[in-house]
């Protein structure tokens, strides 16, 4: 069943942060709609500003233009109510989030979960690295507190309903 409350009431902003293929966009969405917070995917903002500063080769990827994104982002931010989606978190100033939440997926299922998105060796061997040393989870600490971070597993479909009610009775706790 879902749960419904009141919409107007959530006005803190919430990060959900972990290693690309973990679940974020999955969670963050879901958890969006139905306690009516606005959805931002930092990804996807750069794409539609063109908010980028180059390309990395190694990487195979854009590198984004942080000011431009926290500018483009800031004045969402300041009236609250957002879930924020994004693999890395200490570009955030620290006053944005009160809540943040780190997914964390076992190698072998990232691994197949990366591999479907045709990352190739090198980014794949990134991911897999960041994903087991558990580096998201460190920064997210050390930036935010450890008191403001939780961390929870998304391995299997499951997985996902159990964190999303974590994830609302956690925001209500705070309200
Ligand atoms: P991210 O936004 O962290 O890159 P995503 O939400 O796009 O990750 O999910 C990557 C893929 O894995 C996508 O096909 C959905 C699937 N997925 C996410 N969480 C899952 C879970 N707990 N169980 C099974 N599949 C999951």
């Amino acid at each position: 069943k879902i749960p419904t409350y009141d919409v107007q009431a959530v006005s803190i902003n919430i990060l959900i942060s972990g290693t690309p293929g973990v679940g974020k966009s999955t969670h963050a969405a879901e958890l969006a709609s139905r306690i009516g917070l606005k959805y931002i995917n930092i990804n996807d903002t750069a794409k539609e500003g063109d908010m980028y500063d180059g390309w990395d080769s190694e990487l195979e990827s854009k590198i984004l233009n942080e000011d431009m994104i926290l500018e483009e982002i800031g004045l969402l931010i300041k009236k609250g109510g957002c879930v924020v989606d994004y693999h890395s978190c200490d570009l955030f100033p620290k006053s944005w989030f009160k809540l943040v939440f780190v997914l964390r997926t076992d190698n072998t299922v990232l691994y197949d979960r990366l591999k479907e998105r045709g990352y190739n060796e090198v980014k794949m061997k990134n991911n897999i690295e960041c994903e087991i040393f558990q580096e998201l989870l460190e920064e997210a600490r050390e930036h935010f507190g450890i008191d403001s971070v939780i961390e929870l597993f998304s391995n299997y479909v499951d997985d996902i309903e159990k964190n999303l009610e974590i994830m609302i009775a956690t925001i209500k706790g705070l309200k």
